[in-house]
């Protein structure tokens, strides 16, 4: 069966949105939309059924939906994201998965962004960040507790979420920059460093066949076509100025294990 990519429209109030690491800058809400558009051509190119949730402008952040779930096989588990704008984007994205997957959540007082967490396999890593907390890492080791997944916490450093840091690329080979989170946490994994001249080049988003990523990271895509991966880039600039890439602008949904 076709997987399914779900996606966010862009709030009209997307300028007003959470900037941790990175100075307010005017956004072109034109081009963000247009490169939005571009990011699910891709999705569409790559075999995803895309289905867009309209947001609103109550919600700033919410093209950036991986922050809102994270996707298993056997379930979805709704976050509760750590910025406190942002806990309004949850039931929507909860109301679409249902269609998908039995859906559970995490309660207070747990916070936790889906950027924090990097699933490879049967392994998960749970970023200890500004918006994700251990008490989430708990809660999230016994929602999974019957289906055999190892759940690690993994330090960051200087970066939002966990997934600036690394992303997984298939479930054997990790993208890193290791200026950002210890290489040593993720021991028996392949490991592509980032170009050291693109140090925000570890997200990238991986598909059934290929990976999606940023077209601002050339000396990175050489990489990991030197390493054999078939890389599609898109510019994703506009939502980048908001502390966005790759990953978080969609939730893969699977469909063979509905
Ligand atoms: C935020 O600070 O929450 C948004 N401006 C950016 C979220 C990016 N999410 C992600 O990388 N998973």
């Amino acid at each position: 069966m076709q997987p399914v990519a779900i996606t966010r429209e862009i709030s009209p109030a997307f300028a007003d949105c959470e900037l941790t690491h990175q100075p307010r800058v005017p956004i072109d809400m034109v081009r963000a939309r247009a490169q939005h558009e571009a990011y699910e051509r891709a999705l569409a190119d790559a075999g995803y059924r895309v289905e867009r949730l309209k947001s609103d402008a109550d919600m700033p952040d919410a093209v950036f939906i991986e922050d809102t779930a994270i996707v298993f096989e056997e379930i979805a588990v709704m976050t509760r994201p750590g910025a406190v704008s942002r806990r309004g984007e949850v039931p929507a994205v909860a109301d679409a998965l249902e269609a998908h997957r039995a859906v559970r959540r995490i309660e207070a007082p747990a916070t936790i962004d889906g950027g924090d967490v990097l699933v490879a396999g049967r392994c998960v890593f749970v970023g200890l960040s500004s918006r994700t907390n251990r008490d989430a890492v708990r809660q999230l080791r016994s929602l999974l507790a019957s289906y055999g997944y190892t759940i690690c916490e993994a330090a960051i450093e200087d970066c939002l979420h966990l997934k600036s840091a690394v992303t997984a690329l298939n479930n054997d080979t990790l993208l890193m920059n290791p200026r950002l989170v210890n290489p040593q946490t993720f021991t028996g994994f392949e490991i592509i460093e980032v170009d050291p001249e693109e140090p925000m080049a570890a997200n990238a988003l991986r598909l059934r066949d290929r990976i999606l990523f940023p077209s601002a990271f050339p000396r990175t895509a050489v990489r990991l076509r030197a390493n054999g991966f078939r890389v599609a880039t898109i510019d994703a600039s506009e939502l980048a100025k908001a502390e966005g890439a790759v990953t978080c602008c969609s939730l893969l949904v699977d469909a063979t294990e509905a």
